[in-house]
């Protein structure tokens, strides 16, 4: 049992962690960095803390900062958030030797998932679909040949401490093999600090599938229905649906059903996600898991009616899950990621807030922790705020959350939101008739602007 939660993150996911945890009748901790003490999530928790300067690795990233914060305010749980120190198994492995609550899965099943190779290599034991690829690490060009003649170009170098796109790249012969194989290696190995390398075949015009899964502590576990998550730039999502537009309720079972079965296999606590790549001929393949809450989880609370956060806080008290056993989906959730950011360059643009209004009203959440005066720090993400709506049909949604962009009001700084609306006004989005090359489209060609 633990009374006091510390979130160790910032921004909008501190904020919904903060809510959450109150809403549960628990005392909560923010920390912060220097540039961040203006930042909402230090007024709107019970207590703050100072852990260090702008750079994460010196504040948000470090350990001993943040148990030391613990500590002092007698936090006895911590809740990672996402991205920071949500994925790196010495955190839970830590706290654990301090007497204080990790509020995620056990560090043993981080480091498994982790693991892209492994996780892989598990997911074939648990009979999930994995895409065609080389059985285990390969260790030299002349493995990665042989593997690459046998599954067929092209085939996709993925870094097995990497995940989330990073360090991949699609290799179409083997000459090309014979040039970026080692170059992989090296990138891997200064990126992640490993430069184990598998390969898959790589699959053009996929989709990107993912399914939410929850398991407590006394085997009890559920798969939720999907979020569709193709439309993303550089492996930055921007759009999230959910349901899927391209899924009937027969493969939606299908796909929940191996979700399942993963996390049975696995024993997996805590929240979770599973990501398939969904091909043209509607195949599924799992990609990797995630063992953290996703940006992207408000569209699954919003089409089951239900707060995640809450769950994985109960869970890690020890709760059984209270969920029937078939959770059932009511109508649809878009959601759209607000960038500080520039419309030209993509890049980030941190800086003063003149004015800020979110917009409101029935089927709209906002996530944000933005408001107006203040300074983005530039040491972070570029995420401002995260747009949620629902409504009964997929039709309507779209109406919903295009206006509430048409009427989100951002001075000071430039953001994405004129990007968002020709997404969200483009006829494939509308037939909901796209995949992950969906954001090619958008990208100008040279010379033009
Ligand atoms: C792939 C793939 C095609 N074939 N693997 C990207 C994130 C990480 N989870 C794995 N990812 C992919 N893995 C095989 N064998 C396509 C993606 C992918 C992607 C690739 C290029 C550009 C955008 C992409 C968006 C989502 C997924």
């Amino acid at each position: 049992m633990f009374s006091k939660i510390l979130i160790a993150n910032r921004g909008e996911i501190a904020l919904r962690i903060i809510r959450s945890a109150r809403e549960l009748g628990y005392k909560t901790v923010a920390v912060y960095s220097e540039p961040d003490s203006n930042s909402l999530h230090t007024m709107l928790a019970h207590e703050k803390i100072c852990i260090g300067p702008g750079k994460a690795s010196e504040s948000y990233l470090n350990i001993p900062h943040i148990l030391s914060a613990a500590e002092i305010t007698g936090a006895d749980a911590v809740h990672p958030g996402y991205g920071f120190l949500s994925e790196n198994p010495r955190f839970p492995e830590i706290c654990e030797t301090s007497g204080i609550t990790f509020i995620g899965p056990p560090s043993s099943l981080m480091r498994l998932m982790g693991d892209k190779n492994q996780a892989r290599q598990e997911m074939k034991k648990a009979k999930l679909p994995v895409i065609p690829g080389s059985e285990a690490i390969v260790e030299d060009l002349t493995e990665a040949k042989k593997a690459a003649q046998k599954i067929g170009y092209p085939v996709i170098l993925k870094a097995s401490a990497g995940g989330g796109g990073k360090g991949m790249r699609i290799v179409h012969s083997p000459v090309q093999m014979e040039e970026q194989f080692s170059l992989a290696q090296q990138e891997s190995k200064a990126a992640f600090g490993n430069p184990s390398l598998y390969l898959e075949k790589y699959i053009q015009g996929g989709r990107h599938i993912e399914i939410q899964v929850i398991g407590d502590k006394h085997g009890n576990s559920l798969a939720f229905g999907e979020r569709e998550c193709s439309i993303q730039r550089k492996h930055q999502k921007l759009v999230e649906e959910s349901p899927s537009p391209l899924i009937d309720e027969r493969f939606r079972r299908k796909i929940t059903k191996a979700a399942q079965e993963a996390v049975q296999h696995l024993n997996y606590q805590s929240l979770g996600t599973f990501e398939f790549l969904v091909d043209s001929h509607k195949n599924f393949y799992f990609m990797e898991a995630n063992t953290r809450v996703q940006v992207e989880h408000p569209i699954t609370e919003m089409v089951y009616g239900l707060d995640l956060i809450k769950e994985q806080i109960k869970n890690a008290a020890g709760q059984k899950l209270s969920f029937p056993s078939h959770p059932k989906i009511n109508g649809h959730s878009i959601e759209c990621r607000v960038n500080a950011e520039d419309a030209e360059t993509f890049a980030p643009c941190p800086g003063k807030i003149e004015f800020l209004a979110l917009p409101g009203g029935e089927g709209i959440r906002t996530d944000s922790a933005a408001y107006g005066g203040w300074v983005i720090p530039p040491y972070y993400d570029s995420l401002l705020a995260k747009l949620i709506a629902w409504a009964p049909s997929r039709q309507e949604a779209i109406k919903k959350i295009r206006t509430a962009l048409e009427m989100t009001t951002i001075v000071g700084v430039k953001t994405n939101i004129p990007l968002q609306l020709k997404i969200l006004s483009h006829s494939d989005f509308i037939k909901g008739n796209y995949d992950i090359h969906f954001m090619d489209k958008f990208v100008s060609p040279k010379g033009s602007s």
